[in-house]
């Protein structure tokens, strides 16, 4: 439960952490990847997350390997189905789509998963996974034939946060979907934020380092990124110096 736990205990410290998200489908040679994984490694990025909602391509476990040759950074599925599962990964993020009312994506895909999460070495990283509106319909929208939760009822994604921490869940994620038109608000962010006791992850339409800035200063514990650095990897150097400053400023007042 290594990685779990530190990104549990830089949660409890106040620290903020950063995740690059690579899309399998979006790479044709691992060798393209080199920029950013070089970046991700100067900028002390905390993990890379690897996977999508629907991935056509056979190369996740190139991608995989490809990372982990070049940088120790942890490399965590973000699997859209139990055909992701990658072991050649650190970890997985056990999704539960709880802001939606699909069975397979509940439990349905859990139960074909554990078996095989069982013999082999991924960390299993529980954590309920809330869509939200966010403009026109995403990819994980139409693909988990889930209804995302309205921006603005805040109290909807707050008690059902709530839920997944009170069943257990270790992680919540607050998604507004991969390229999303407009990011999660501050106030979504902070009504749930206020309402649990676990780390917070927020992603979709994070392609400023305002944004990036508004989300954590809301409440997000790990800001994911993946659309905005396949078509600007610097702005990584920006946003993760802001995430270095603000982690430096916690240790100060500590
Ligand atoms: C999508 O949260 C991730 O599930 C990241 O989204 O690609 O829009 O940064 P972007």
């Amino acid at each position: 439960m290594a990685i779990l736990k530190n990104l549990e205990a830089r949660y409890r410290e106040g620290k903020k952490s950063i995740a690059v998200l690579v899309d399998p489908d979006k790479v044709e040679d691992p060798s393209e990847l080199d920029p950013l994984i070089r970046l991700a490694n100067e900028n002390c990025v905390h993990f890379f997350f690897v996977g999508g909602s629907l991935v056509t391509t056979t190369n996740m476990g190139d991608v995989i390997k490809h990372i982990k040759e070049n940088v120790s950074i942890p490399v965590v599925l973000f699997p859209g189905s139990s055909l992701q599962i990658e072991p050649s990964a650190d970890a997985i993020l056990f999704l539960s789509l709880i802001s939606g009312r699909n069975p397979d994506l509940l439990i349905g895909q859990h139960v074909i998963a554990a078996p095989i999460l069982k013999s082999n070495k991924l960390e299993v990283m529980p954590t309920g996974y809330l869509l939200v509106n966010s403009g026109k319909t995403t990819s994980v929208a139409y693909v988990s034939n889930t209804t995302p939760i309205p921006e603005d009822k805040y109290s909807l994604a707050a008690c059902t946060a709530l839920a997944g921490e009170m069943l257990g869940l270790r992680l919540i994620y607050l998604d507004a979907g991969s390229g999303a038109e407009r990011e999660i608000n501050a106030k979504m962010i902070s009504t749930v934020r206020k309402t649990i006791n676990v780390p917070l992850i927020v992603g979709g339409g994070i392609n400023t380092s305002r944004k990036a800035i508004t989300a954590l200063e809301a409440g997000a514990d790990l800001i994911v990124i993946g659309n905005a650095l396949e078509k600007d990897p610097n702005l990584l150097t920006e946003i993760a110096d802001k995430i270095y400053d603000w982690n430096q400023s916690v240790k100060t007042e500590r």
